[in-house]
């Protein structure tokens, strides 16, 4: 019997030492210590030893029960020590790596569209998002009084402003062109991207802010073909070769002639005609509008809607996907 409480209070003890945290611990005291534990059992077996073997056998029982509370009571201190809750930390493992991130959906498309456009020897220019009335409106053959002026369609800025009239948040890219032109004499050939601003009230296929991509080319002799065969290169480069652009007559006042611009590209598998943007050639009174003679110089244009390829090209339905930061839905792109 002597022998094997020995065994029994060195199996206990060692188990004891790996118990790392305070659940494992309660866990080991009820199985060893509690009312129905194993050394309860044991004590109770002293009725069939030997009378005269009594009183050693229990007085040894009496001090493997003291040593295992002793044990209990120090490791249960120990574990209090280390603060921890739970099994030690060890602080000098790697952490887990934070997942990928990856561009938003619409900074991939204007970074392919981008590179499509620089491939044509197009270069990329910027712009401020907070324009005066003069680069997003005068200087774009667009008067005053024109109805594009409205204050329910612009998101204007509190003041009078200066000689370039208030401010307000610009309505298309075209103001960082005509920045472009009143720093660079022609020839230019530059694509500007960017957010611009419009107080629609949001829907599916609506929202206040979304971007657009621009390209303006002036140089000597510079045609309508040149205009049409630099959008039909691009839609062969992005949408694939069967890609195809339409020109529909239109009007816009910075451009004569103005056409709307459709190209057939692969929705859901199937090749159909989507209407992008608009194009044009670069009306006189906006060439002289930056001191470049429209006798001398011609100059083509157009803007394309980024969200709309977007939307069309990954069949996403509702445009406001694209702003609510939804992860869930970003990262499938
Ligand atoms: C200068 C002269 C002319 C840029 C052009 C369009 C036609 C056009 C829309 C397409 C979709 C804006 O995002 S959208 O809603 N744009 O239709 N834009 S011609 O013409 C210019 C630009 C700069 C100096």
């Amino acid at each position: 019997m002597l022998a094997e409480a020995t065994k029994f209070e060195d199996e206990c003890l060692a188990e004891l030492s790996r118990a790392a945290d305070p659940a494992a611990l309660e866990a080991w005291r009820t199985r060893v210590l509690g009312g129905s534990g194993s050394l309860k059992s044991l004590m109770g077996r002293l009725r069939d030893v030997p009378k005269a073997e009594k009183p050693a056998v229990g007085q040894h029982l009496n001090g493997v029960k003291t040593r295992l509370e002793e044990a209990f009571e120090a490791r249960r201190a120990e574990l209090a020590s280390r603060g921890a809750s739970g099994p030690a930390i060890d602080i000098t493992e790697p952490g887990t790596p934070p997942p990928d991130g990856r561009r938003h959906v619409l900074t991939r498309t204007i970074d392919e569209i981008t590179e499509v456009f620089g491939r044509m020897g197009f270069t990329v220019a910027e712009g401020p998002e907070v324009e005066d009335e003069w680069h997003n409106f005068t200087a774009l053959n667009i008067p005053d009084g024109h109805p594009a002026r409205d204050p329910t369609d612009n998101f204007y800025m509190g003041g009078e402003g200066a000689g370039e009239g208030r401010r307000l948040l610009r309505t298309q890219t075209s103001t960082v062109q005509i920045r472009a032109l009143e720093k660079q004499r022609p020839p230019i050939k530059i694509i500007a991207c960017g957010r611009v601003y419009r107080p629609d009230t949001h829907d599916a296929t609506h929202f206040s802010m979304f971007h657009q991509v621009e390209g303006l080319c002036v140089d000597r002799g510079v045609t309508m073909v040149d205009l049409k065969s630099t959008l039909f290169h691009f839609a062969r480069a992005y949408f694939g070769e069967e890609a195809e652009v339409r020109m529909r007559p239109s009007f816009f006042p910075f451009t004569e002639p103005s056409a709307e611009v459709d190209m057939k590209m692969k929705v859901k598998g199937e090749w159909k005609w989507v209407e992008l943007g608009g194009c044009g050639m670069v009306d006189p009174n906006v060439l002289k509008a930056v001191g470049v003679d429209p006798e001398e110089w011609t100059g083509f244009a157009f803007g394309l809607g980024i969200e709309r390829i977007a939307m069309r090209r990954y069949g996403i339905s509702d445009i406001r996907w694209l702003f609510e930061n939804d992860a869930r839905f970003l990262r499938q792109f």
